[in-house]
């Protein structure tokens, strides 16, 4: 994008100006400078966070107007479809505009803050900086047809702040409430600045959250994220309600997944040599913790399972795509195999990828499992955690369920659904009745490129390291 400096200061913007009574916020000393010193007021662009990403939801600022910002300073958690994100300054300077408020959508390519970073370049890098260099001009000219981010333009200080884009300051406690205030927002969904702070100079205390929230839950709250919902009324009344930004991308993937057609095979489980082998390992574990793991689920050897298994049949850890030249359908063998693994969490089905798994042990696939339920916990996997799976695996049983119909996804071609281990009488092979752990696997493919023998082949090599887990010892690598 071309430098824009703006030096004409309309009636209309005067106009504007004087209604809006800022004079206190931009004082005309300063504000009507009209020469040009080396001030700058800089617009911080969204960046590209990649994965195709166009907008993403402010959830949080750090900062205010008038705020000093240091680089590297965080300016403003955002939401994507995909992930949390803080975003950091990447000038010093005192912050000048948020151009959007918590709640809203700010778009990539589009200015987030406008910092002024007057004093803190030299006279001549000012220059520099205002005028786009090639790359960043080569990339505004390609940001172009794809909206994403420009370069940053350098706005002169001496302009004026154009009516339509000012905003009320907000207030401080957006800036000063800690991060446990802030975790605390969200973990009961409300938005900080609808909270009025009791604490020093408007801070927001943790009481004030719970009030808030309390009052909210109660029907009294004027808040816009009230999810009250009319219940035995006289007549049947509608409410729509926008799909959370985790539903949004679900309604996006699941739609690309009907393209594929699927076939399900489904099977039962014995689970009683993996319940044995991970009671004894717990049972060492409880006593010396390895790797911050002090207990292992059933998930970690499974997932091992899938690795091993997929040396054997790799065609489960391709893509389909199509030949650039002739168009023609091929598949995309991957040398990693990065699996998947479904999870519930506060904001809904979100797949974290623990990546390159046939280099990890059990041990290490557990703390891996665990930091990424962690911050899927908190609302803080990154974009990198959630993307590049090459498998997928669904354990639905740890809530319920003794069978499910898993989706493969677009970019993998298979998928394990794991249902609930339940306890079963059964007979030995001396006929006498036993007590079993069994447990349905069931494995959704696409049945373009797999067919039911190859899936039922390599589900039956799952099986038996899941059935004697012992026997994945002599595959490990
Ligand atoms: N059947 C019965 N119990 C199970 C189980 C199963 N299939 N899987 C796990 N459990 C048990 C564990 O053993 C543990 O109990 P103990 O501590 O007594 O041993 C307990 O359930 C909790 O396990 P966990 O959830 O902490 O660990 P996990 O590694 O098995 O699963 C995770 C992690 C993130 C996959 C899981 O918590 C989760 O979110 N599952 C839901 C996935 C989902 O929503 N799938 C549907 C996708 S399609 O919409």
């Amino acid at each position: 994008m071309p430098l824009q400096i703006y030096s004409r200061f309309s009636s209309r913007h005067w106009r504007a100006y004087k209604s809006l009574n800022i004079s206190k916020q931009f004082p005309p000393s300063r504000s009507f400078h009209t020469s040009r010193r080396a001030q700058a007021i800089k617009p911080f662009l969204l960046a590209d966070i990649g994965e195709g990403i166009r907008e993403c939801e402010i959830i949080q600022w750090f900062v205010e107007p008038e705020a000093r910002v240091e680089e590297w300073d965080k300016l403003c958690e955002v939401q994507s479809d995909k992930a949390s994100v803080e975003i950091t300054s990447r000038f010093a300077g005192v912050i000048k505009k948020l151009h959007y408020e918590a709640g809203e959508m700010a778009k990539v390519g589009k200015p987030l803050v406008d910092i002024d970073i007057q004093g803190e370049i030299k006279k001549e890098d000012l220059e520099a900086l205002t005028e786009p260099s090639a790359g960043e001009e080569s990339q505004a000219q390609t940001n172009e047809g794809t909206e994403s981010a420009p370069t940053a333009p350098v706005q002169s200080k001496d302009t004026p702040p154009e009516s339509e884009n000012i905003s009320p300051p907000k207030g401080k406690h957006a800036a000063l409430a800690t991060p446990a205030v802030r975790h605390l927002t969200k973990e009961l969904d409300v938005n900080i600045m609808d909270i009025q702070g009791t604490g020093r100079d408007g801070r927001v205390l943790k009481d004030d959250v719970h009030q808030f929230a309390k009052l909210r839950d109660s029907g009294g709250s004027p808040s816009k994220q009230a999810s009250n919902l009319p219940v035995n009324t006289p007549t049947q009344i509608e409410t729509i309600t926008p799909l959370s930004n985790t539903q949004a991308q679900m309604f996006k993937t699941m739609t690309k997944s009907l393209t594929i057609p699927h076939f399900l095979y489904a099977d039962e489980i014995d689970f009683s040599g993996i319940s044995d082998l991970r009671s004894r390992l717990n049972k060492g574990l409880a006593k010396s913790p390895t790797n911050g793991i002090n207990k292992l689920s059933f998930l970690p050897f499974i997932i091992k399972a899938v690795s091993v298994a997929l040396y054997q049949y790799p065609m489960l850890n391709a893509r389909v795509d199509s030949e650039s030249s002739t168009g023609k359908p091929v598949l995309v063998h991957r040398s990693q195999h990065n699996i998947g693994v479904a999870m519930d969490t506060p904001s809904g089905l979100l797949v974290p990828v623990i990546k390159n798994v046939s280099a990890l042990n059990v041990l290490s696939i557990a703390a891996e499992l665990s930091r990424l339920q962690a911050l899927a916990a908190s609302g803080k996997l990154s974009a990198q955690d959630l993307t590049g799976g090459t498998i997928t695996v669904s354990n639905i049983g740890n809530i319920g369920g003794t069978y499910v119909s898993p989706v493969v996804v677009e970019k993998e071609v298979a998928i394990l659904g794991i249902g609930k281990i339940r306890r079963i009488p059964a007979f030995d092979d001396e006929d006498e009745v036993i007590a079993k752990q069994i447990c349905n696997f069931s494995w959704s493919a696409d049945h373009r490129v797999i067919d039911g023998a190859t899936m039922a082949r390599a589900a039956e090599v799952v099986r038996g390291f899941v059935e004697d887990p012992d026997s994945m010892v002599m595959h490990l690598r």
